[in-house]
């Protein structure tokens, strides 16, 4: 059987990459409608060999669609998911819109597709830091995961292309010796902004008001859900770094029994879609070029606490936009084919 595809937000950084990872992971796609917002209908796409029109989207433009990936912002999605849902297609969701609503699964496919079978029409794909953690963490659940501290090393590409294009202007503009043209860091839409290049910032989306970020409750609260450990204790510090694709974790978890780092690693081999990369006498690690266009998670640094047997540290990396967010979504949208069938 084949299915009607439509994607969301087809011209951004994530919609495009919905669109490869569609091609490469050859989805039985009968149809595609590409979809944006008015300012690029009518620009061409290329979808395995063949040009399609984006059209601008409507409520009925979801009429003949069995699976919809949408990636255009969580306005967007508040706006059409519903729309779409009405008119019999099923949605598969990159923004945060629904992620933590009770009845709307929130999926990593290797980690908790069986939530898909509860669906009523929307599923949530989880925030990029929250996936490759869930990927990492999910290996390792039988030891008792009990308190989880993790620092993110983000790349710009998470805000946006308008991000990555703000970095490249911000070093060019370094070695020229003159001030960035665009100013857009830590959050494009803000009044304070600060240098990207050669800068590290230790915010990631704005402030809430127990002083977190945004981008650290989504760690706190995805995790929980996906891993249906409402009260797992994570304490997260979110940092956006110079790079451009992939995001790195610092990760340290504490276990309810001593583990490992052998035991750990033998879990982590075994684990779909994660790679173990740790041989430190050969400088084998993980670092965010090594991931760079790839669907899988990479992990390495493994090693004991110096001073608690039930405490592992570990170094997670993973392309933000495809296993991130483009490349789960697809697989999500394979799971659900693969359970109709
Ligand atoms: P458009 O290119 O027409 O603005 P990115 O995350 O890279 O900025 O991409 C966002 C994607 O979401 C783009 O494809 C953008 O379309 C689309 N988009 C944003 N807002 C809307 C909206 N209100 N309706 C439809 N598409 C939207
Ligand atoms: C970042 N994690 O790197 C964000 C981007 O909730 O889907 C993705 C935001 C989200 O800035």
């Amino acid at each position: 059987e084949r299915y009607r595809f439509a994607v969301l937000g087809a011209t951004g950084a994530v919609g495009r990459r919905m669109l490869s990872t569609l091609e490469r992971r050859n989805v039985p796609v009968e149809d595609i409608k590409l979809l944006a917002s008015p300012r690029s209908a009518g620009q061409r796409l290329t979808f395995r060999g063949q040009e399609i029109e984006v059209e601008a989207v409507a409520p009925d433009s979801f009429a003949d669609v069995d699976i919809a990936l949408f990636s255009a912002g969580a306005a967007a999605s508040e706006q059409y998911a519903p729309e779409a849902v009405k008119r019999g297609a099923i949605v598969i969701d990159n923004s945060s819109a629904y992620r933590m609503h009770a009845e709307v699964p929130l999926v990593v496919p290797e980690v908790n597709a069986h939530a898909l079978d509860a669906h009523k029409g929307i599923i949530a794909n989880p925030n990029c830091s929250t996936i490759q953690l869930m990927v990492a963490l999910h290996s390792l659940r039988e030891f008792g995961l009990e308190h989880v501290v993790i620092s993110t090393y983000q790349a710009v590409s998470g805000m946006g292309q308008t991000a990555v294009d703000a970095l490249l202007d911000e070093v060019d503009a370094f070695r020229a010796g003159e001030a960035s043209k665009q100013t857009v860091f830590p959050v494009v839409k803000q009044d304070t902004h600060y240098p990207m290049a050669f800068n590290v910032l230790p915010q990631c989306d704005i402030f809430l008001d127990n002083g977190y970020t945004k981008e650290e409750m989504k760690l706190v609260n995805e995790s929980r859900k996906i891993l249906e450990l409402p009260d797992l204790r994570v304490s997260p510090t979110a940092v956006r770094v110079p790079v451009l694709y992939g995001h790195a974790e610092s990760v340290a978890v504490r276990f309810t029994q001593p583990v490992t780092p052998e035991a750990a690693r033998e879990r982590m081999r075994k684990a779909e879609n994660l790679i173990v990369v740790d041989d430190p006498a050969t400088y084998a690690y993980p670092h965010p070029r090594m991931a760079e266009d790839t669907g899988e998670t990479y992990v390495g640094r493994i090693r004991q606490d110096l001073g608690d047997p039930h405490t592992l540290l570990f170094f997670v990396v993973a392309d933000n936009l495809l296993k991130g967010a483009a490349w789960n979504a697809v697989q999500i949208a394979e799971a659900l084919i693969a359970r109709a069938n």
